[in-house]
């Protein structure tokens, strides 16, 4: 690839790192990618995620054109359609009734522009984000302690830092280019501790000086315990205390109400009193420590609480804003911070403004707004529930997936049944949201897309549209454009260009601001269209043309007295609590190399390797009081619905917690979609929902067969119990288990679509209950199913790396056909196991086989060897594990 100019040059669409990206298109048509060396998140590297975003550009999959009611509609009918349904709602039921839900994944021009038509032209503030169920606990907390939704810090601190504590955040998985820096800088200077605070031992704690593994939700005792240990040690900053915040008596009357007494905090906390003795220890002694934070803290009942009880601990420290010091909230998203800049949140105005009279008034003469909200709006969960009820009629949802994401998920198509208007944007045809969606809108996805996004570190970077967009495809801020000016809004809504939407939101930022709002870009309003082109990564507040890398640093805050807040917190236990009909504790997160809902990870096949199904991670003893076997199928279920997963047996979970992705979905799977078994309770202040703990109960799942399916052709989903499909480069494979007795082959073959016609090899045992056969041609195999009862070591066994390999061949040889229907590949052809090392393509049993014949004894060894683990380096830590 030829260094390319600035405009090739664009920024990773997955998490809130924000990587730099250089896209290339060679004359043949064909798109690179790769880390551009400029940006300063990455430098130049990228994640398996990131560096795998060339197999996600494909047209497999696409909404091409506008759809209402399943047929094709041009633009113009989709957008006059919209306009006229929102506003017969409006007209017969208020702007109470109608609604917006959309996502940190659009753009800051896409969100700037659907949260003005919501809250200045609907005139309802129902405009809420699927940042509502990742940040906004986070926000809660700055701006109680700040007054401001403010990042102090930036990603140097990391490096910086002497003491990093990790709590609730698996780094090394879902922001794997900081934890690649954070691990350099501790290879650089090995006195950096490390700490993390995590209820399962994840890949994160390859760092780990020290692993808490916290009973979950109990993490304001453990900061309330460390705030009260801090100040009877005398190691708090009296000073900055008396100069800087408001607070500090309630809150450590409360702290030590709370967590005096190390003992009871260990109980509590259920972790051994000396490690927290030596976190706290290590806490007193370093004054460069960055506490970052995610979902294992937001993602709670208490999730607020949670976050001001560890940014109380960095007040009173006066660890905010300094070179190495700060706590560090890191956003999921890539956009998650823009869409909070612009209002994406039904409780914010827009540009950090508030619903009060004075902010209402300066922003609805800035927007020549006619029907401005007058009070925020509903929250996601509550809006949903509105929905279902009748309340609100008419919705929207862009960039975001809520059958899947939303907790108690089966109340999400409930809502969407009763809907009298569901109106879906999405790149994808094909979801289980756009199933409930009365009108289709293609947007355009990443690579095609105009606009800008600001990372975890408050840095505002371009995503450029390099490439051609698919089918009708159009940006957001377009489509929402057109219907603004559908509903008579042309003259508020005159933008051509992604440009001139940002020119009008930066000014925004400035109006009557005066140093009062951190968040101020308005010195960005005049850039030229080639300006707002070729601009460079940039870190709000900008001054003087000047980015800010560190915030509050000088103790002056965004309060009115200008002084931080510190919050009295009390622990509370989670909002369900264990039962004896529901004794476990479901916790929910992300795997390494999946996103959200699969809807682009699961099209790159290096990605789909690593966890090829969905899974229960369960601890040995849990295994063994349950009846589950390894490998063998559980049965999740809570109050609210239940899942069939395979079972991941592990000592890397604590007994009496479960662990499950939230990615799978009926697109890729069967009966595994968790949200359907997660609680909908949400915390009081941000209504961020307690994704990270529902009560439930385990349970095996017996099926009747077992088996799997390649086929060259894609095809949908089986309607077996359990089913879970995987994209590789030349074919799908399809892992299945059902209910109905195996005596009749034909049943089976029926629930899975398949007819027995032009079948070129079988092979049928009533005795063993064994059915198998594939279809070949000219062009060489076409499918090949494999059918057994559940037990079945043949069906268990088959090497499905060798049978992959087929697909890739233009003919079988006939010791290929001869050993195909074993599932066994002839003598000579290496099994490689499970994708570990995406980047290279590196299985499990060719690591460990490494290992033992050469007796490696660390990861770097490893790498020589096999290059595993070299390039993106999130593998490195289970690569450690075989040693
Ligand atoms: N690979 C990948 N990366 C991603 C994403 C993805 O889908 N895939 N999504 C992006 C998005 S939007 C987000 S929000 C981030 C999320 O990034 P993270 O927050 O790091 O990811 P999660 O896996 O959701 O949860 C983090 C950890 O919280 C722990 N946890 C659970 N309960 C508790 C508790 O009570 N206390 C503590 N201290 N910890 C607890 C969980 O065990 C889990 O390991 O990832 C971003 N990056
Ligand atoms: N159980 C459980 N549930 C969770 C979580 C958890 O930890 N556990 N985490 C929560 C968190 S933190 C998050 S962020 C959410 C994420 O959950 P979702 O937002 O539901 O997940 P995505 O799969 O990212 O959905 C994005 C959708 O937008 C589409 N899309 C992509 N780009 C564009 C675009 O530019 N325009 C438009 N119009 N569409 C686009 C994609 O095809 C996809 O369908 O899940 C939440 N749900
Ligand atoms: S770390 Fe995040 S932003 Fe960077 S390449 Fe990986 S997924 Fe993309
Ligand atoms: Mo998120």
């Amino acid at each position: 690839m030829e260094r390319s100019s600035i405009l090739n040059k664009t920024t990773c669409p997955y998490c809130g790192v924000g990587c730099g990206i250089e896209i290339a298109t060679d004359e043949q048509g064909k798109t690179t990618v790769r880390g551009d060396t400029d940006h300063p998140a990455n430098f130049g590297k990228l994640c398996s995620k990131g560096s795998t975003l060339a197999h996600t550009l494909v047209e497999e999959g696409r909404l091409l054109h506008p759809k209402i009611n399943g047929l094709r509609a041009s633009w113009d009918q989709a957008t006059q359609f919209i306009g006229r349904q929102f506003q017969q709602i409006l007209d017969q039921h208020g702007p109470g009734s109608v609604a917006f839900y959309v996502s940190g994944q659009l753009l800051t021009e896409d969100y700037y522009v659907a949260n003005k038509l919501m809250k200045g032209f609907l005139g309802s503030a129902n405009i809420d984000t699927n940042s509502r169920l990742c940040m906004s606990s986070a926000v809660a907390a700055h701006k109680r302690a700040f007054g401001e939704d403010a990042v102090p810090g930036c990603y140097e601190d990391l490096e910086l830092a002497d003491l990093m504590i990790l709590t609730g955040s698996n780094t090394a998985w879902c922001h794997p280019i900081l934890f690649q820096r954070i691990k350099a800088a501790k290879e650089q200077r090995p006195k950096m501790k490390v700490v993390v605070i995590d209820p399962r031992k994840t890949a994160s704690c390859e760092i780990a000086d020290l692993h808490l593994p916290i009973k979950p939700g109990m993490d304001v005792k453990l900061f309330n315990g460390l705030l009260h240990y801090l100040a009877e040690h005398h190691k708090l900053d009296t000073t900055y205390i008396a100069d800087h915040s408001d607070g500090i008596h309630d809150t450590l009357t409360y702290a030590r109400q709370d967590a005096a007494d190390l003992d009871q905090v260990a109980t509590a906390c259920d972790l051994p009193v000396q490690d927290i003795a030596t976190f706290y220890h290590w806490f007193a002694q370093h004054d460069r420590t960055v506490t970052c934070f995610s979902q294992g803290i937001n993602q709670s009942s208490q999730g607020t609480d949670k976050g001001n009880a560890i940014i109380n601990c960095h007040i009173a420290t006066g660890r905010i804003g300094k070179p190495g010091a700060t706590p560090f909230s890191l956003t999921g998203q890539p956009n998650a911070m823009g869409g909070r800049e612009v209002g994406g949140l039904s409780n914010q105005l827009a540009a950090h403004m508030e619903f009060n009279a004075s902010d209402l008034k300066r922003v609805k003469h800035f927007w020549k707004a006619p029907n401005m909200a007058t009070h925020a709006g509903l929250k996601a969960v509550d809006l949903f529930d509105a929905i279902e009820r009748g309340g609100v009629k008419a919705i929207w949802i862009m960039g975001t997936n809520p059958v899947v994401s939303l907790p108690d998920a089966d109340q999400v198509k409930r809502a969407l049944q009763k809907a009298q208007l569901v109106v879906v944007s999405d790149c994808i045809e094909h979801t289980d949201t756009s199933a409930f969606a009365q009108v289709l809108l293609p947007a355009a996805g990443w690579g095609e897309k105009d606009g800008t996004v600001t990372n975890s570190e408050r840095r505002i970077s371009r995503q450029r549209g390099v490439l051609t967009s698919a089918g009708e495809a159009r940006q957001d801020w377009r489509i929402l454009t057109d219907v603004a000016r559908a509903m008579g809004y042309s003259s508020q809504f005159p933008y051509q260009t992604a440009g001139d939407v940002f020119r009008e939101h930066a000014a925004l930022t400035g109006l009557a601001n005066n140093g009062k709002r951190q968040l101020d870009i308005s010195e960005l309003e005049t850039l030229s269209d080639a300006e707002y082109d070729s601009l460079q990564p940039i870190q709000w507040p900008v001054m003087d043309d000047m980015g800010s890398d560190r915030l509050y640093g000088n103790g002056r805050f965004s309060t009115q007295n200008k002084r931080a807040q510190l919050v009295p917190v009390r622990s509370k236990p989670t909002a369900h609590l264990l039962t004896q009909q529901w004794p476990l504790a479901l916790n929910t997160g992300r795997v390494r190399d999946q996103w959200h809902t699969m809807t682009r990870t699961a099209l790159a096949p290096p990605l789909t390797a690593h966890k090829a199904e969905p899974y229960v991670e369960l601890h040995p003893d849990t295994a063994r009081i349950y009846g589950i076997q390894p490998h063998s199928f559980v049965k999740v279920s809570s109050q609210w619905g239940s899942v069939t997963l395979k079972a991941d047996i592990t000592d890397s979970i604590r007994p009496g917690d479960v662990f499950v992705p939230m990615h799978w979905n009926d697109q890729w799977s069967r009966n595994s979609r968790i949200g359907a078994v997660v609680n909908p309770a949400v915390d009081a202040i941000s209504g961020q929902p307690e994704s990270k703990h529902t009560p439930c109960l385990i349970e095996p799942w017996q099926p009747q067969w077992t088996g799997f399916l390649f086929s060259r052709k894609n095809r949908a989903v089986p309607e077996s119990h359990y089913a879970a499909k995987v994209r590789g480069e030349f074919f799908y494979r399809y892992e299945l288990a059902g209910t109905q007795p195996v005596h009749n082959w034909h049943d089976v073959l029926e629930q899975l679509n398949l007819s027995e016609d032009n079948l070129s090899l079988l092979y049928e045992d009533p005795h063993s209950k064994s059915y198998r056969c594939a279809w070949t041609d000219e062009a060489g195999i076409q499918a090949c199913v494999f059918i057994g009862p559940a037990d079945s070591s043949t069906i268990r066994d088959a090497d499905r790396g060798w049978l992959s390999s087929l697909f890739a061949k233009a003919e079988l040889s006939p010791l290929e056909r001869k050993a195909l229907l074993s599932g066994k590949s002839p003598a000579g052809v290496e099994d490689c196991g499970r994708t570990v090392c995406a980047c290279f393509g590196v299985g499990e049993k060719t690591i460990r086989k490494a290992i033992k014949e050469n007796n490696l004894t660390n990861a770097a060894e490893v790498g020589q060897l096999l290059k595993a683990g070299t390039n993106c380096g999130s593998c490195v830590a289970e690569i450690k594990g075989f040693l």
